[in-house]
């Protein structure tokens, strides 16, 4: 018998190699809120500056934290103030960041309509820049990226509009439009209604758009005048249900966080949409909200809202798993 167990054994381990998952773990870089699992800091978007270091902007307090993957310890280097409108306290809720090349650090505010600015020189652990009015008229601002012209765009949310705003900033113009659409989610209550959230461009200076409602992202082809042609599907998959930021990695392939699913995905330039990782609402992805590469290595955030595949057992909250944090993908 004896004799006949090692090759068995052999061949069992030969399979499982062959067979082992191809896809890569997540694990937790940094728990941004340790005290906590209830969303005392919510960060949507991170990007990263050419030394590598990640920023992202925590739309509870208006800091907008550092965090040097090594080591992970979050540090403040500035701010949004809170606005009065219209008699009433608003705060920024920074969304989309994202720095232009001179390493100046932009972020998207929804409430403000606006995209705010920190100069490179004041985003400083010891004395924190305030963000100042880089683009105006920007309804619903959400995702953001430079074109390689510095031109910067803005996806409008669920007004469906993406704008573009000319690299001395002012009054931001509609560059393209994606058609309205909302969908319902399986709880048949919950309504998904924005169209225009991730951007990025490819390295033809292709747009893409991420469309959370349709579980889609659509191409776009920008003109000489600095405007867009008309949308065309790049993929739609249920898979897609709840895409949100997305980053191109350095093979041409886009990768995507869709939050309500808890997931990463990938889509080839073909338009195939394949999942790459998913869990339930404890984690290590909690509601992943958006992606940037540092090399090969990948870092999203958790944005942890509390809704369909990130509802804890209560069905009313998500405060299982750790919260606000970031994730990684290392090779
Ligand atoms: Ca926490
Ligand atoms: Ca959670």
């Amino acid at each position: 018998m004896k004799t006949l167990m090692i090759p068995l054994v052999a061949i069992f381990f030969g399979a499982c190699a062959t067979m082992q998952p191809r896809s890569p773990a997540v694990s937790i870089l940094v728990d941004l809120d340790p005290a906590s699992v209830d969303r005392t800091i919510i960060v949507e978007s991170i990007t990263a500056n050419k030394e590598g270091r990640l920023y992202m902007p925590d739309r509870v307090t208006g800091n907008i934290l550092r965090v040097d993957p090594k080591p992970p310890k979050p540090v403040v280097v500035g701010r949004i103030e809170a606005r009065e409108i219209k008699g009433k306290k608003v705060n920024a809720e920074g969304g989309g960041i994202a720095f232009n090349q001179q390493g100046d650090l932009f972020i998207a505010s929804g409430p403000f309509a606006e995209v705010v600015r920190i100069r490179a020189a004041d985003l400083n652990a010891a004395k924190p820049g305030t963000a100042q009015t880089f683009a105006t008229g920007t309804e619903g601002a959400n995702g953001i990226v430079f074109d390689k012209q510095g031109n910067l765009f803005v996806s409008g949310g669920r007004s469906g509009v993406v704008y573009r705003v000319g690299a001395n900033g002012g009054a931001a113009q509609p560059a393209v439009k994606i058609e309205l659409h909302t969908r319902k989610l399986p709880d048949g209550k919950t309504e998904q209604a924005t169209v225009a959230n991730g951007l990025d461009f490819d390295a033809k200076g292709i747009l893409y758009v991420a469309d959370t409602s349709r579980g889609a992202i659509w191409k776009i082809e920008m003109q000489p005048d600095g405007k867009g042609s008309k949308p065309v599907l790049f993929a739609q998959s249920p898979l897609l249900e709840g895409v949100d930021g997305t980053a191109f990695d350095a093979n041409g392939k886009l990768w995507a966080t869709v939050n309500e699913r808890n997931a990463i995905v990938t889509v080839t330039p073909d338009g195939t949409v394949q999942e790459i990782a998913k869990n339930g609402s404890a984690g290590p992805l909690e509601f992943p909200s958006a992606i940037v590469f540092v090399g090969n290595s990948a870092y999203i955030t958790n944005y942890d809202t509390p809704r369909r595949d990130n509802m804890d057992a209560t069905g009313q909250a998500a405060k299982d798993g750790i919260g606000a944090s970031i994730a990684q993908i290392t090779p």
